[in-house]
């Protein structure tokens, strides 16, 4: 299986990080995301005309959209981290898998804005960011005091792989996670997982933060 990734792409890290913990090899295409754009070149639309990643290429196969390829690999290779059966757990983790995408847009917005200078109104993105945060600190706080420690069921799911890059990033976004516990907990026990794999800080591959010193050397 070839996936085309982005190294600082969240979208990416989650399926590089689910095929880590199910031990699925991936043939990892390193796509020129930034400064390239390559996503957006011919060859790359022709696989994802939204001009997107992650791509999956499978023989045939070929998946965009990060919710399908995690479901596509737990199928495949880790059923126990689907919802299967239960009409509470499918809807549920749906729910999730719906969840994250305001994650991508708000606090996944916010980092672009803050690290990569994209285009985005900075203040909207955090508080959109922020709501988002104290929803799931909410809702993962529910899920402790019945003795829960993930999203959905008694087992990490693709909903929490889902959700997970966007929150650890969030920091990236210069917002900070020190107000929500159970999201810091959640964090450590998926950190805690067996061939759980990291993700590098965009300023530390691309070292875009201003220098503070520039100024006194002109
Ligand atoms: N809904 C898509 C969104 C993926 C997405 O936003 N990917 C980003 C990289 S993290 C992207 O390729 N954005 C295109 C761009 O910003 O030009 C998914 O979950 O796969």
């Amino acid at each position: 299986m070839i996936l085309y990734d982005y190294i600082l792409s969240p979208s990416c890290y989650k399926l590089r990080l689910l095929a880590s913990l199910l031990d699925v090899p991936l043939e990892l295409r390193a796509v020129d995301f930034h400064p390239g754009r390559e996503h957006k070149g011919a060859a790359l639309l022709a696989l994802n005309p939204a001009g997107c990643l992650p791509i999956l290429v499978d023989g045939d196969l070929v998946l965009t959209e990060s919710a399908a390829i995690l479901a596509y690999l737990a199928a495949q290779s880790g059923p126990n981290w689907l919802a299967d059966g239960d009409p509470q757990a499918i809807a549920l983790q749906q729910q999730w898998l719906s969840f994250s995408h305001r994650l991508a847009e708000a606090l996944g917005g916010a980092r672009l804005v803050e690290m990569l200078h994209f285009d985005g109104d900075l203040e909207a993105l955090q508080s959109d960011g922020i709501a988002a945060l104290r929803e799931l600190e909410a809702a993962l706080f529910t899920r402790r005091i019945a003795g829960g420690t993930f999203l959905v069921g008694d087992m990490p799911s693709i909903a929490d792989i889902a959700c997970f890059p966007y929150v650890a990033l969030a920091p990236d976004g210069s917002i900070s996670l020190d107000p929500y516990p159970s999201i810091r907990l959640w964090m450590r026990a998926l950190r805690s997982l067996p061939g759980f794999i990291e993700m590098p800080g965009i300023h530390r591959l691309h070292e875009l933060a201003p220098d503070p010193f520039a100024k006194d050397l002109s």
